[in-house]
This record gives C-alpha cells, sequence and structure tokens, in this order.
C-alpha cells in the first residue's frame, strides 16, 4: 500500500451511448448533505447514462487507499454508493487537485478504473480532452510550483509511506492552512488560463475541451488564431452543505449529439456541435 499505482497508460477512451460527467463533489466528513445530493444523482445516473465519469476532486482530500481498509463512516457510504454504481455501468475516476493520490487499486476496489490526467475521449459524437482544470491554471504560479512538487513520485512514495494518523493531520492542516491564505486547495479564486486551454486542445489536435475544478460551470467559445471553433466546456461542483444556494450538477454528452449541462436550481444549457 506504499506506492501509488499508476493509471491506465493509455489516455484514449471510447465510450457509446450516453456519457454522463461530474467533478469536484468534495465528499468528506463534512459534507453529508452534498453526499446525499450526490448520491441521488448517481441513482439517476445508472438509470440513465450509459458511463460515468468522475472527473477530479471526487474527495475533499485523499490521503491513501488505506483509508479504505477501515472507512470511516462518510467513506463506507461513499464505497457502497460507487459499487452499486458500478454494477450498473462503467464508472471512471480521475485524479484532481486534492485526491491526487487517488489509485487504481482504491479504482478497482469500488469496481471503477482509473483514468490518467488527460483523456482523449470519444463518444458517438464528439471527441474531446478531458483534463480535471487545475493545470490549466497557469496564472496561479505558486500553485503550479505546489502541484509539481506534490505530484512528484519521490514525494508521493515519501507521504504514503508515513502512517495513515500522521497523512490524516497533515491533510487537516494543509484544509486549515488554504481556509487562512485562500490558495493551493481553494484554487477556485484562479480561473484557467485560456491561451493553455487552446493550446492543450492543439496539442491534441481537438476542437472540444471539458474540465472541472474552477466551480465556474459554463459552456465557452475559445478565441484562437487559426480559425477553427474551440469549445470549452466547464463541470459544475456540488455543495450542499455551505452553500446558499446549494450547487451540484453534471455534463451529458447524449448519444442523439445533445450536449446538456445540468446545473440544480439553473436552467440546463443546450449545445450541438458540428462534427
Ligand atoms: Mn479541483
Amino acid at each position: 500500500m506504499s506506492s501509488s499505482k499508476a493509471p491506465a497508460s493509455s489516455n484514449k477512451l471510447h465510450l457509446q451511448g450516453n456519457i454522463w460527467l461530474a467533478a469536484d463533489i468534495h465528499l468528506g466528513p463534512h459534507s453529508p448533505k452534498t453526499a446525499q445530493a450526490f448520491y441521488r444523482f448517481l441513482t439517476q445516473a445508472r438509470q440513465d447514462a450509459d458511463a460515468l465519469l468522475l472527473c477530479g476532486d471526487i474527495f475533499h482530500a485523499w490521503v491513501g487507499s488505506d483509508l479504505a481498509l477501515e472507512p470511516p463512516n462518510w467513506l463506507a457510504q461513499a464505497i457502497h454508493h460507487f459499487r452499486q454504481t458500478s454494477q450498473d455501468i462503467p464508472l471512471y475516476v480521475m485524479r484532481g487537485n486534492r485526491d491526487f493520490l487517488l489509485d487504481q487499486r482504491f479504482a478497482s476496489y469500488i469496481g471503477a478504473q482509473l483514468l490518467p490526467d488527460q483523456v482523449l475521449l470519444s463518444t458517438d459524437h464528439h471527441q474531446l480532452v478531458l483534463t480535471h482544470g487545475d493545470e490549466l491554471c497557469t496564472d496561479d504560479v505558486n500553485y503550479q510550483r505546489f502541484r509539481r512538487r506534490v505530484r512528484a513520485p519521490l514525494i508521493q512514495s515519501l507521504f504514503l509511506a508515513l502512517p495513515l494518523k500522521w497523512r490524516l493531520s497533515v491533510a487537516g492542516g494543509l484544509r486549515q492552512r488554504s481556509r487562512k491564505q485562500q490558495q493551493y486547495i481553494e484554487p477556485s479564486i484562479t480561473d484557467v488560463n485560456e491561451s493553455s486551454c487552446v493550446q492543450l486542445l492543439e496539442q491534441h489536435q481537438r476542437t472540444l475541451l471539458v474540465h472541472g475544478h474552477t466551480h465556474r460551470p459554463a459552456l465557452h467559445r475559445l478565441a484562437n488564431t487559426n480559425k477553427s471553433n474551440l469549445t470549452r466546456i466547464v463541470i459544475p461542483d456540488w455543495e450542499y452543505d455551505h452553500s446558499q444556494p446549494t450547487r451540484g450538477g453534471w455534463l451529458a454528452l447524449n448519444k442523439n449529439g445533445l450536449i446538456e449541462l445540468h446545473r440544480h436550481h439553473q436552467p440546463t444549457l443546450r449545445l450541438r456541435l458540428k462534427n
């Protein structure tokens, strides 16, 4: 249990049917209402989606898969609901900036497949780049430095070799610091950098980018130099415990070609892209 296993080496994923994507649920001991709302969503996904992708920051913090051996109550519930989901539809999980230590061991435990940090997803109608989104916040130089450090395999192995109790208290300390400083773990302040998004799309020769992380759900057209139409879709975050109005939602890439961005308490945004 001392090293995080790498996700699947291929970053290409092809899925058919109605594909649902959610992100930034931030499950943890302090968000029981968010968890309940999200578990209702999972029930709906099991009925209406052909596959579900959870695109990072599924957990508010993740200190290692050994937490699942004797899970606290909130995690036991989450495991139960994820397992039920993966019995009915394929479930994919991606790491975010809060749960970047998620590994295939835990993913397998809940019947899911761990995705790499950037996925080239093709569906019946869409070809897109999917990523959590924090690496696109390139204007936040301090965060990118922090990100490089905590993603270094050696640092991760050292951290995971610490006793679970220590790791939990480190995570608690980071959370307190972030509340004070409003940075690193509370990155919703910084939005993605548009040129970084364009660059990523051009690198993969795709015209549609989907990410979460910024808590700014929207459909955007991106300006680029070579006249192609680039689109960026931001998946909503979930917050039912500490925010009024509450937030939540998901992105549906439907098999009929229609893209729907569902936002709780706000109108659904719809978009049809030309192939
Ligand atoms: Mn995030």
